[in-house]
């Protein structure tokens, strides 16, 4: 029975340290007098994106390819977290002059 426990949390902490990610992050997007910054950034799948807003009018960030479309409120941080990977292009639908690109690898 002993030599069994053993391998179970082995095999319990082998699976661990692969399931578990390297390290999510969490990157900030800012939306400023009509300008996303940066214009272009570079994330992970499972990384937590804030996207805030400090304009006194509602954006939103929403991808070319529908990947995602998120809604900022004036004065308002929105979160989500990215769970696919790919080049994103996105802009405001409100203001089609803002567009980014995220850079989202697996
Ligand atoms: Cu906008």
């Amino acid at each position: 029975m002993r030599t069994g426990d053993g391998l179970a949390v082995m095999t319990a902490l082998m699976l661990g340290a692969i399931v578990v990610p390297a390290h999510a992050a969490t990157l900030q997007v800012v939306m400023e007098n009509l300008e996303v910054s940066p214009a272009e950034v570079s994330a992970r799948v499972g990384d937590t994106v804030e996207w805030i807003n400090k304009d006194v009018f509602a954006h939103t960030a929403t991808a070319r390819n529908g990947d995602f479309d998120i809604t900022m409120p004036p004065k308002k941080t929105v979160t989500s977290v990215l769970n696919k990977a790919g080049t994103v292009e996105y802009y405001c639908r409100y203001h089609p002059n803002m567009k980014a690109v995220l850079k989202i690898t697996p």
